[in-house]
């Protein structure tokens, strides 16, 4: 897709604010600090659209983007984070569950996990949380460009075997920096709006 066009609609929390019209929508999960925000940066050719942030664990709202009047991305708050209290870590738990499980134009998640290590057991457990609600799943392995090209296909295994990724699901190596596999991403998230 050739990006024209892209703006903020809404900072959601609750389904009533969720955005009407019923565009297809791509979530972005991950880990806090992983780069969501700076992919959907790079797909969308913005420097700072979806802020980034070298202080992980703040955004706490569903962000939904428009993109060339025909998508939206929805960036998720990240999880991992460990200066959140139990409660606030619970509010997070019931908002995220609730779009994931609730939301008809969600299409696909595209969960970023780092591909300089190995997936956490919270990027497992969100993997398998989307497989168990049968949301399809678009894994991305950012920050490629910290790792020598030599060692990707090695990485790229790590990732695989420690989410169990199905033989369905694509796994995409990526930069922000470089902008390697946006061609690819784009590709994915253009089938999972067609079905
Ligand atoms: N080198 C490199 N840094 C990245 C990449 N993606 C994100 N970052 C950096 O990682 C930090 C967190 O990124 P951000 O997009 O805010 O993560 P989020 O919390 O998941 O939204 C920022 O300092 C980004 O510049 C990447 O592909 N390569
Ligand atoms: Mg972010």
């Amino acid at each position: 897709m050739k990006v024209t066009k892209s703006e903020i609609v809404i900072s959601a929390v609750k389904p009533e604010q969720y955005p009407e019209g019923g565009l297809p929508e791509i979530a972005l999960a991950g880990r806090s600090n992983v780069g969501k925000s700076s992919f959907i940066n790079t797909m969308i050719n913005r420097k700072n659209l979806a802020r980034t942030s070298s202080k992980p664990g703040k955004t706490q709202t569903l962000n939904f983007y428009i993109i060339n009047d025909v998508l939206h991305f929805v960036d998720v708050p990240g999880y991992g984070f460990a200066k959140v209290s139990k409660t606030e870590r619970e509010a997070w738990g019931r908002m995220i569950e609730t779009y994931l499980t609730s939301r008809e134009e969600l299409k696909a998640v595209v969960q970023i996990v780092d591909l300089r290590h190995a997936p956490s057991q919270d990027d497992v457990i969100m993997y398998d949380f989307l497989k168990h609600y049968d949301i399809p799943v678009i894994v991305i392995a950012t920050k490629a460009d910290k790792i020598p090209k030599g060692k990707w296909e090695k990485h790229a295994k790590v990732v695989k075997e420690t989410l169990n990724i199905e033989k369905e699901d694509q796994l995409i190596l990526f930069s922000s920096e470089t902008k390697k596999g946006k061609q690819e991403a784009w590709s994915a998230i253009e089938q999972m709006i067609a079905k």
